[in-house]
């Protein structure tokens, strides 16, 4: 009997679509569940008469399998991964490949890969994004590892996954290692930043201008049109439309408590290591845990309890102002994220494509846009780019943006609605745009209470110097390092 293409482990609601996926691009899938009962019901039900084979062990799974074999493992990530590399790997031979397409933290993916590597196999750990949908119809994926692997997975990954307008894929590889995973992760970040940023300026106009649902759906539908066309306006503009049975407005109905699974804080966490200010990223994740707090939240609007003057002004003009303000953060998340690449790239030895990984977003994935064609053209001109803010498109936009953005936080602050992304991106974009930042004394705090020096601006950089502030602590300074 012919081989198979490749095998595929983990029928939960990714495996099974891309699956499906993968079969109706012309291959041939073999199929392999822990519960094999998943196997038997998949085969009987969605894949029956299609080109996939049920495969009830590992080993009847392996033998299907044409050579260099390639195991996609799809299942939950941590440690169900280790469990089935371990299975799988003594089945293997040398050059086969193990894929895993889960949400892996992508540290996991830097061992693994060393790990399968030393025992003659090769590894992918492939970010997938687009959830149910994307994984049947074409996600964005973002693959790193072994890069000796790339040109057995490429026409798979590449034929499977999503295209923009001119045909090109949402899958390059990205990198060593860890390198796809860590991608993914970023993008999650920015996932939920966007995510943060859509919420504020709902609660702007809700709480603000005392708009209803339907108004805000023909807001959303009318700036789906502008330069903030993407998936999750496209969403909101949907769901602020969503109407239950009785013709109430479901997202009215919904509990004010975010969840979330991690991947945000991950970014996060990976700013913090890295020494990169990932600062609207990080609000997003706080926002998530301070609207957890329901109970206490509603205790403390009790004791402070705050009244929003109705909005007087042009109505219109501040809903355009709001979107203004929408797109200036958005600018400053991306940047943001692209820094934090930048510098995990230098401190992980990876040869990051960074036009690639905007292409890989374009479509297929949760943050899909057209904006992200924009950081394409940008990173295309100048794969050195330090900032998105120093392109010339971004420098000129965010110019157009600017005053509209300060007069949304400004009637916030003042109104008590609290916009910590839409703030906090304005306050980095203030700090670095400001050649004189406050830190000299800073430094001088430091040195003062630690010994820990400071450089001086009228001598080079790199001497360090240590001032005896009270005249009664001694000369003897601290070492001079950054934790
Ligand atoms: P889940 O994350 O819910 O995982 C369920 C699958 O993992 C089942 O096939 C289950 O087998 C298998 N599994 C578990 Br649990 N422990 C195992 C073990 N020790 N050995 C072998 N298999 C094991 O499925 P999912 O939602 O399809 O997601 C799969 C991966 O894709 C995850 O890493 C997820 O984070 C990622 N992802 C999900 C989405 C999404 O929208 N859901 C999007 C993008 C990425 P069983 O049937 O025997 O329990």
């Amino acid at each position: 009997m012919k081989k198979c293409d490749i095998g595929l482990v983990g029928l939960a609601v990714m495996g099974e679509n891309l699956v499906m996926n993968m079969e109706s691009k012309g291959f041939r899938v073999a199929v392999y569940n822990r519960t094999i009962e998943k196997v038997k019901s998949f085969v009987e039900g969605r894949a029956a008469d299609k080109n996939i084979v049920g495969c009830y062990s590992i080993e009847e799974l392996v033998a299907n399998l044409a050579k260099p074999r390639k195991v996609f493992m799809m299942v939950k990530a941590g440690a169900p991964v280790d469990q089935l590399i371990e299975q799988l790997i003594p089945h293997l031979e040398e050059g086969d490949i193990l894929i895993d397409g889960g949400n892996s933290h992508f540290p996991d993916t830097v061992r693994r890969t060393e790990y399968v590597e030393s025992k003659g196999l090769l590894y992918v750990g492939c970010g997938v994004s687009g959830g149910e949908e994307g994984a049947l119809n074409g996600p964005s994926m973002m693959p790193g590892g072994s890069p000796a692997a790339w040109e057995y997975v490429k026409p798979i990954f590449q034929g499977i996954c999503a295209k923009v307008e001119d045909g090109a894929a949402c899958c390059d590889w990205v990198g060593e290692n860890g390198a796809g995973h860590f991608v993914k992760m970023v993008h999650n970040g920015i996932e939920y930043g966007d995510m943060q940023l859509i919420c504020e300026a709902y609660q702007l106009m809700r709480d603000g201008l005392g708009m209803t649902p339907a108004e805000m759906h023909d807001v959303f539908a009318a700036w789906n049109k502008t330069e903030l066309d993407s998936y999750l306006i496209e969403i909101t503009r949907d769901i602020l439309g969503y109407k239950d049975e009785k013709g109430e407005t479901t997202v009215n109905y919904i509990l004010d408590t975010a969840g979330q699974k991690g991947t945000g804080k991950w970014t996060a966490i990976s700013a913090l290591d890295e020494g990169v200010p990932l600062t609207l990223i990080g609000e997003a994740v706080f926002a998530r845990c301070l609207s957890a707090q329901k109970p206490e939240r509603v205790t403390a609007s009790k004791v402070f309890p705050k009244e929003i003057p109705a909005f007087e002004g042009d109505k219109a003009a501040f809903i355009e102002a709001i979107r203004k303000a929408l797109y200036a953060s958005k600018i400053i998340s991306y940047a943001q994220g692209y820094t934090l690449m930048r510098t995990a790239a230098k401190t992980y030895n990876w040869n990051l494509n960074y036009g690639g990984i905007a292409l890989m977003w374009r479509g297929g994935c949760i943050i899909r846009s057209v904006f992200l064609g924009k950081i394409k053209e940008a990173y295309d001109k100048n794969p050195a780019l330090e900032n998105l803010l120093l392109d010339d498109y971004f420098a000129e936009t965010m110019k157009t943006l600017v005053s509209s953005w300060r007069e949304v936080v400004a009637y916030a602050v003042k109104a008590g609605i609290p916009m910590p992304a839409f703030s906090s991106a304005l306050s980095y974009f203030d700090g670095y745009t400001t050649a004189c930042l406050p830190a000299n004394l800073l430094q001088a705090q430091r040195d003062y209470f630690g010994a820990h020096t400071y450089e001086r601006i009228d001598q080079p950089r790199g001497q360090f110097f240590h001032t005896n502030w009270t005249g009664h602590g001694g000369s003897t300074a601290s070492s001079t390092y950054n934790a």
